[in-house]
């Protein structure tokens, strides 16, 4: 695939700090790591977009449950559209219903026609907060919520879901072992690494902006997700009824999004999304736990990431639940 825009290679070439992970060329801008494709739909989205004060934004970074947050802000915004038999989330994946700024809307440097889109729109983004364009961080009253996960089970995440996709090579002598990839995470090197400046951009936000920025955790979202639908509800402004409360239309929304639900409906068993690459739908969904990195990471590797977590976190206020402790 070929960067078609001879200034923004120009652009891209003159970043001065690169790094080649698993043969993908990165370049650092603004303190995070992309690769061209998706500088160049950062760029563009960072230069085009311009908020309406009514926005949702949906900010992850990949594998911390962004699928999740999508299909429950969705069917928390769209509610009095549809009764939960009819959601369009039983015909499409979330993918297809809330799209991410720079790897869908804006991607190869397209300025897509996002006016016609009904308010509220929501979008989706894994770009940092500080990365953000002006009009949604000062000059709109847009909401972002923020989804973040143990950085040991996003790992552990990415790593199956880059391996069933065919991203790594099966063999772990080839160029991407996990030992590779797994220092290019703990180096930070690695699409819009590293995890912890990602985590404080929008953590800082939100303590300097609670009514803009919503901070979640995916550990306290699995641990009570009626709880947070209704906390999101709030956030957003359309907190639900004691007579939607009563009918029980917190717990349809959790069960219609729940890892299970989505998993065994044929929209998300069959079918691909594309955009740079091609993800089958099907591996966005795959167990959903907290804890699962013990299955997969070393005692040694989960030491170092929790040190790191420890190094990085230790003076923010920002807490990290990693199988039953809290580091940070
Ligand atoms: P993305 O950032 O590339 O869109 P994302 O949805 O954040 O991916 O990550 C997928 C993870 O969320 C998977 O975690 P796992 O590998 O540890 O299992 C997936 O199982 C989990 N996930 C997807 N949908 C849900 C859901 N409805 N409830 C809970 N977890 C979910």
């Amino acid at each position: 695939m070929e960067i078609k825009d001879d200034q923004f290679k120009e652009f891209f070439q003159s970043l001065p700090e690169k790094s080649a992970t698993g043969g993908n060329l990165l370049a650092n801008y603004r303190g995070f790591w992309f690769g061209a494709h998706l500088l160049e739909g950062t760029i563009t989205f960072q230069k085009h977009f311009k908020a309406n004060d009514t926005d949702i934004i949906l900010a992850t970074m990949p594998k911390s449950g962004t699928t999740w947050l999508k299909a429950l802000t969705f069917s928390i915004i769209t509610r009095n559209n549809h009764s939960v038999a009819q959601s369009p989330l039983l015909f499409s994946n979330p993918h297809q219903l809330v799209s991410f700024f720079e790897i869908n809307l804006y991607k190869d440097g397209k300025i897509p026609d996002i006016d016609s889109i009904p308010c509220p729109r929501i979008f989706a983004t894994h770009i940092p907060c500080q990365c953000l364009p002006n009009t949604i961080l000062d000059s709109s009253n847009c909401r972002i919520i923020y989804l973040c996960r143990n950085p040991l089970d996003m790992f552990t995440s990415m790593l199956h879901f880059s391996l069933q996709n065919g991203f790594l090579p099966q063999q772990p002598q080839e160029t991407m072992s996990m030992d590779g990839l797994f220092e290019s995470f703990c180096q930070g090197t690695y699409q819009y690494g590293p995890f912890w400046d990602h985590f404080l951009g929008y953590w800082n936000a939100s303590l300097k902006n609670p009514q803009k920025v919503l901070f979640l955790k995916y550990e306290d979202l699995k641990e009570d997700t009626n709880g947070y639908v209704k906390k999101i509800a709030d956030f957003l402004g359309c907190a639900f009824s004691s007579e939607e409360e009563e009918a029980g239309v917190v717990e349809e929304i959790t069960s219609l999004c729940s890892l299970e639900n989505l998993k065994n409906l044929e929209c998300n068993k069959r079918g691909e999304t594309k955009s740079f690459f091609k993800a089958k739908h099907s591996t966005f969904f795959r167990k959903g736990e907290v804890g699962d990195w013990v299955n997969f990471l070393s005692p040694s590797m989960a030491n170092r990431l929790e040190k790191l977590v420890q190094e990085k976190f230790g003076e923010s206020g920002l807490t990290l639940e990693i199988h039953g402790k809290y580091l940070g």
